[in-house]
């Protein structure tokens, strides 16, 4: 039996105690016979480290992965996995986020996951946000908006959002690589000179450029969201 411990592979950051208080909760919203839409990043990680605790202890569910990381986590963890074919709704998907304003509006994909993530969340009745207090932020725009780009259209793509005001920074990998999404696409990082007054319009802007997969916008999707707090604290909106 592999008996592994996640926090011990992992550097504990700053904010580790709001993010776990947060995916804590969250899991414990999980009941028998759901459907579950497992996130990406660090904080959907303590969701899901503590789901993989309640399925040792008993709890009956089927999970789908965002990300080829987080379908390794839950895999090493001995949660039921579903694949895409076998399923066309989930009940839940809990995942984090890089920004969220008092509208629930997002931003997503600092790691890269945010096309997966999109489809999941759209696919449940329900998408659960689990984020540090960091991430509340009045309006959008400080942190950058991740674009996916086909690698065909890179270029064309590039100085297209250039001709429309948006510029940014390819992602790149270590070594000096283009960074890859788990769909083999390019990501643009997009920088805001100032904060989103509209997003629903640089989203539909943005989406219109051909070779563009999807946004990291998360607009009108959020439900409940469970902000964790330093103290270990949560607060449920
Ligand atoms: C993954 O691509 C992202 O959308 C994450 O969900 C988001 O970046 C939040 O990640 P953290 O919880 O690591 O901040």
């Amino acid at each position: 039996v592999n008996n592994f411990s996640f926090s011990e592979h992992r550097i504990m950051k700053n904010n580790d105690n709001a993010k776990r208080a947060a995916g804590v909760a969250a899991a414990n919203l999980i009941q028998d016979g759901m459907q579950v839409g497992l996130g990406t990043g660090s904080t959907a990680f303590f969701f899901i480290e503590h789901l993989i605790q309640r399925c040792k202890e008993g709890l009956k569910i089927h999970g789908i992965a965002s990300s080829i990381a987080s379908h390794e986590l839950a895999l090493k963890g001995k949660i039921p996995l579903l694949d895409m074919e076998s399923i066309d709704h989930l009940d839940v998907t809990v995942d984090g986020a890089d920004e969220i304003d008092t509208h629930k509006r997002m931003i997503k994909g600092g790691g890269g996951a945010h096309v997966r993530e999109k489809i999941l969340a759209c696919m449940s009745h329900e998408m659960i946000v689990v984020v540090d207090e960091t991430k509340c932020v009045e309006r959008l725009g400080k942190r950058p908006l991740p674009v996916e780009i086909i690698p065909f259209a890179w270029h064309a793509t590039e100085r297209h959002l250039n001709a429309l005001g948006y510029r940014g920074k390819w992602r790149s990998a270590s070594h000096g690589k283009m960074f890859l999404t788990d769909n083999g696409n390019f990501i643009y990082d997009i920088y805001f000179d100032s904060l989103l007054v509209d997003p629903e319009t640089d989203n539909e802007k943005i989406l219109g450029i051909p070779g563009v997969v999807d946004t990291g916008f998360f607009l009108g999707i959020a439900g409940r969201v469970i902000i964790g707090y330093a103290d270990g604290r949560t607060q449920t909106q």
